[in-house]
C-alpha cells in the first residue's frame, strides 16, 4: 500500500477571533488540509470548546474541511447537529460512550472519514476490535481539554505499539492522526514513525502572531515529509 500522504490539521482552538478572514486565506494558499475542530462539552472533559454555531459560520468562510474532534459524552446522538460534510474527518472518544462500535455505525451515513480517538491512558488493544469500522485513529499525545500542553511521554512508543498493531492487523489502510504538542521536533519523530495528520495548535503554528503563520507552516510542512 502507498504511504499515507502526510496533511495538517490547524488547531482551531488556537486562532485569534479577530483574524478570522486573514487566518483562513493564509491556510488556504499554504494548502492547509484540514481545520481541527475542539468539541467539548464540559463534562467528557474539563472545558468548553467550540460549538454548532462557530462551524455553521466558518462552513461560510472556508471550504477548507473540517476535522471535528468530538471530547462530547454520547457523541452519536449529536451527529446531526453539527452538519457533517463527506469531506470531513469525525472523531470520537473510545470512552465518549458505552457503545463504541454503535456509535461508529451511526456515524456511516454521513459518509464522512470515522476515526476513532485514544487518550493516552487507553490500551492500544482496545483498538482491535474496531479497525473494521473506522478510517483513522486519532492519538491523544496529552489528556484532551486544552491547547498548550506538554506532551505525555509515553505516547510516542504508543505511536509505534499502534502502528505495529495496524501492520499485524492487515489494516494499514487506517490514518493515524497525532494530536497534542505537535512541536516540529514531535512532529518529525512522529511522521518517521508513521503518523500522517498532524494537528498544528501553539506548539508550531501559532507561535508569534499572523505574519509568522505561513514561515510556521512551511517549517511544519518540511518536518513531517523529511
Ligand atoms: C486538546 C485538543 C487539541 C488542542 C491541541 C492544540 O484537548 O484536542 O486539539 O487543540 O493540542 O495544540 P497544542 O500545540 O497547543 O498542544
Ligand atoms: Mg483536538
Amino acid at each position: 500500500m502507498a504511504p499515507h500522504k502526510k496533511e495538517i490539521s490547524a488547531s482551531m482552538m488556537c486562532s485569534d477571533l479577530v483574524n478570522l478572514k486573514e487566518t483562513l486565506k493564509i491556510f488556504e494558499d499554504e494548502g492547509v488540509e484540514h481545520l481541527h475542530i475542539d468539541m467539548m462539552d464540559g463534562t467528557f472533559v474539563p472545558n468548553f470548546g467550540l460549538g454548532v454555531d462557530y462551524i455553521r459560520s466558518l462552513r461560510e468562510l472556508t471550504s477548507i474541511p473540517l476535522d471535528l474532534h468530538m471530547m462530547i459524552k454520547d457523541p452519536e446522538y449529536k451527529f446531526q447537529w453539527v452538519g457533517i460534510k463527506e469531506t470531513d474527518i469525525v472523531s470520537i472518544h473510545y470512552e465518549s460512550t458505552f457503545q463504541v462500535q454503535r456509535a461508529l455505525d451511526y456515524l456511516q451515513p454521513f459518509g464522512c472519514k470515522r476515526f476513532l480517538a485514544i487518550n493516552p491512558a487507553t490500551p492500544v488493544y482496545d483498538l482491535e476490535e474496531v479497525l473494521d469500522y473506522i478510517d483513522g485513529i486519532n492519538l491523544l499525545m496529552v489528556n484532551p481539554g486544552f491547547a498548550g500542553q506538554k506532551i505525555v511521554p509515553s505516547t510516542i512508543k504508543k505511536a509505534e505499539k499502534v502502528m505495529q498493531l495496524l501492520k499485524e492487523k492487515n489494516h494499514e489502510n487506517v490514518i493515524v492522526e497525532v494530536d497534542g504538542n505537535i512541536t516540529l521536533e514531535h512532529a518529525s519523530t512522529l511522521s518517521k514513525i508513521g503518523a500522517s495528520v498532524f494537528v498544528a495548535g501553539m506548539s508550531s503554528l501559532f507561535k508569534g502572531d499572523i505574519n509568522k503563520y505561513a514561515y510556521n507552516l512551511e517549517m511544519l510542512r518540511k518536518a513531517i515529509n523529511n
